[in-house]
């Protein structure tokens, strides 16, 4: 069997281990991310790699370099999944990178492999909870954020048995030199050109927010149209807006993807609606000015309508660019793939790294241009490509 084959066979034995019978979802410091660490460790400990946890729940994988050093490259990708996802988007960047430790020459440098616990966002409404634990950037208002259940993310890391005053030790040292993150490309344009892997230059900024739309509970068979303050039908105006900027703003993309009716009955005006905005561009400007326009649209429709609407920013994430000298190495790596070079709409923890260290990313084909859904799926042959390309990129480095 093919390396690229055995990791594919891996990405889809993780994707069993699920907290959702039937499907694949995984969430920060949930019971499946206790099993999908423990089979990651035990695949690890196979090849006498030491593991740990940090106190944020990420798994450490460490391979040792062949000289005394404090020097240590990163492989890291994420673990955790959004709900009914598919087997690839995390999974196979780690896979990818247990396959260079346990495959690579001696290197003067140590690898280490990080399975982040967090970065899609599900349970918080905030993401990179794994990533921004190793830059420190974990701060008491994100600690005290709230899941559903009314749990705070310190009381979550203590009820899984970590230790939140041990956060500072999760950071970064010195020694750390650089980040590699294999990724999916979760959209159609190396599928579209025909390439088998791309070269990431940047990653487009991201603002996550959420709308509460308040207007009236009332009876839907005694209540004149005209007498209503009707929550449901605001929001869906709100929603249709966000889609025309989006579509006449070059670069733009805006995405309603949760909107929560309430009380949520058939014979009720829906009082409440709380909504989640995502709008990405890679220019940060254009970004928030797109904001501030979809945030003034909601003004106006809380008055013809007679609403009342508020917003809480849940996240504000740059556009980072990929360090330019790194991002070379990994091309000349790839050049016998002949990859594509392209910017990555959707977020990673690249982009939360990017700025502490030298960080690249190398993206595969996504066939069907599917991602975030079951279907999600890649080529074993790709997958071989770009362990090859991986191990080529580090020969690169050990030789600068
Ligand atoms: O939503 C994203 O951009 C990524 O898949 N977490
Ligand atoms: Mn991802
Ligand atoms: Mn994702």
């Amino acid at each position: 069997m093919q390396v690229g084959e055995r990791i594919v066979a891996r990405c889809r034995e993780l994707a069993g281990i699920t907290d959702v019978e039937g499907e694949t979802t995984r969430t920060f410091l949930s019971p499946a991310m206790r099993r999908a660490n423990d089979q990651l460790a035990a695949w690890a400990t196979e090849k006498s790699f030491t593991t740990r946890y940090d106190a944020a729940g990420n798994l450490h994988i460490l391979r040792n370099a062949d000289i005394v050093t404090q020097k240590t490259f990163l492989l890291a990708s994420h673990l955790d999944t959004v709900p009914n996802a598919g087997a690839y988007d995390g999974p196979l960047g780690i896979l990818l990178g247990l396959a260079l430790l346990e495959e690579a020459p001696p290197l003067p440098f140590h690898l280490e492999l990080i399975a982040f616990s967090e970065e899609e966002g599900v349970r918080f409404g905030f993401p990179f909870i794994g990533s921004k634990a190793l830059t420190g950037e974990l701060t008491e208002e994100l600690l005290t954020r709230t899941d559903t259940h009314g749990i705070n993310v310190r009381e979550a890391i203590t009820a899984y048995g970590l230790n939140p005053g041990e956060l500072p030790e999760a950071i970064l040292h010195p020694g750390h030199f650089g980040y590699l993150e294999f990724h999916i490309e979760q959209g159609p344009v190396l599928e579209h050109e025909d390439r088998a892997l791309g070269i990431v230059t940047a990653i487009i900024g991201q603002s996550r927010l959420q709308l509460t739309f308040t207007g009236k509970a009332n009876h839907a068979g005694t209540t004149p149209m005209h007498l209503r303050h009707d929550a449901l039908t605001a929001a869906s105006e709100f929603v249709l807006a966000t889609e025309t900027l989006a579509r006449n703003t070059p670069g733009l993309v805006a995405t309603v993807g949760r909107l929560t009716p309430y009380p949520g009955a058939g014979n009720v005006i829906p009082g409440e609606v709380a909504l989640s905005l995502d709008v990405r561009h890679a220019d940060d400007s254009v970004r928030h000015a797109s904001v501030e326009a979809l945030l003034a649209t909601a003004n106006s429709i809380s008055v013809t309508r007679r609403v009342r609407i508020t917003h809480t920013f849940k996240l504000d994430q740059p556009a980072v660019p990929m360090d330019t000298s790194l991002t070379g190495l990994l091309a000349e790596a790839a050049a016998p793939t002949r990859p594509l070079t392209l910017a990555s709409g959707a977020g990673h923890d690249a982009m939360v790294l990017a700025p502490h260290l030298p960080a690249t990313m190398l993206f595969l084909r996504t066939p069907g241009g599917l991602s975030h859904h079951p279907d999600e799926t890649v080529l074993p042959s790709d997958v071989q490509l770009a362990f090859e390309t991986g191990l080529r990129f580090l020969e690169r480095i050990a030789n600068v």
